[in-house]
């Protein structure tokens, strides 16, 4: 036993009462992280190799190859599946809304496109991916206007999510099926989305449940907000999954590129946030099922360089050498509690 992981508690054991403990992870990570993540989570996510691009580069070109082994190391460790993303305006392949000659193509033309996208897809991995971020990203951050200007939007009409929950649905009736957003817990936003989801609830879309990314930091959003956000969802009989989680240790405004790690300033009241958040899932654990975090630990995320180029960020209870920081112990520490 040689190993780093050998017999403490497991974080996804620690929760299995709660829900389960996912991480989004890529080709890389499911190398350099695979201890971690096969002993502390059951769940995961692929950060990116099931996005449209990367799963459907041309009309009669499929490219699996990378989502299949995310499957596999899932099944090896006995871990859960979360798909991301069926239908967003971004990682798109332009192909899919233009005809030979260049032109924009028609509503009835791109439905029929994304039916079949959605098709395969779902189809292939039907009954080993058991919940879908069917529609990313759909609403609006801007003022009045409900949903986000998009080549989907333009294209189909608003019915375009109604319609991406209708053909999941069809091609694997038991996936349950999210819509996923990020500033969820902002209050402006929060009414947005309730609406949208509320209306396709009303018209009977199967759609089973909504997906906080809690893309958080130290300050923002506050505990109140959240809390309502996770309210107002679940009062629509929502399930909620936590879908991309992590706590940047800057201020949306910061933009300083100088720190070489993070203080101890920035890692107290960071782990104090994360004890805070989950105490507030476990709370509300009867809607809340999956909490997945968007990496496994601080030697690779996603907010390194973004929105900040040649600045490395810190978002993870796991340190950069994948051990567990004061954050991960406040967690388990809420699990006991
Ligand atoms: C998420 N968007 C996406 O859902 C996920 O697929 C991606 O890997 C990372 C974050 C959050 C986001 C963004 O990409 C750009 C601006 C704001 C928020």
């Amino acid at each position: 036993m040689n190993s780093r992981y050998d017999g403490s508690t497991k974080l996804h054991e620690a929760f299995k009462q709660q829900f389960l403990i996912g991480a989004a992870v890529n080709p890389m990570t499911m190398i350099s992280q695979r201890e971690l993540l096969a002993y502390h989570f059951n769940s995961i996510t692929a950060e990116n190799e099931m996005k449209f691009e990367r799963l459907h580069p041309a009309e009669n070109q499929y490219t699996f190859d990378e989502a299949d082994r995310l499957m596999g190391f899932a099944k090896a460790n006995d871990m859960a599946v979360r798909g991301h993303t069926l239908v967003w305006h971004n990682q798109t392949s332009d192909w899919v809304f233009k005809n030979r000659s260049g032109g924009i193509i028609d509503r009835e033309t791109l439905l029929a496109r994304m039916k079949a996208h959605i098709d395969t897809v779902v189809t292939r991995y039907k009954g080993d991916i058991y919940a879908w971020d069917v529609v990313n990203e759909a609403v609006s951050d801007n003022g009045g206007e409900l949903l986000r200007s998009s080549k989907w939007l333009d294209i189909i009409g608003d019915d375009f999510i109604a319609k991406a929950f209708e053909f999941a649905h069809a091609a694997d009736p038991e996936a349950l099926l999210f819509y996923n957003d990020y500033n969820e817990s902002v209050p402006e936003k929060r009414e947005k989305i309730y609406t949208l989801v509320k209306s396709l609830k009303d018209k009977d879309v199967p759609i089973h449940g909504i997906g906080l990314q809690a893309h958080w930091s130290l300050e923002h959003p506050n505990l109140d907000d959240i809390r309502q956000a996770i309210e107002r969802y679940a009062s629509l009989g929502m399930k909620l999954h936590i879908t991309e989680m992590d706590v940047s240790v800057f201020r949306h405004e910061d933009r300083r590129t100088d720190l070489k790690a993070p203080t101890e300033e920035m890692l107290a009241r960071q782990a104090e946030r994360y004890q805070l958040f989950f105490q507030l899932f476990k709370e509300y654990s009867e809607c809340i099922t999956s909490v997945t975090f968007w990496g496994g630990a601080d030697d690779y995320t996603w907010l390194d360089h973004f929105p900040v180029r040649g600045r490395k960020n810190w978002p993870f209870i796991f340190d950069t050498e994948q051990l567990p920081k004061q954050s991960f112990w406040n967690v388990m520490d809420v699990a006991q509690s």
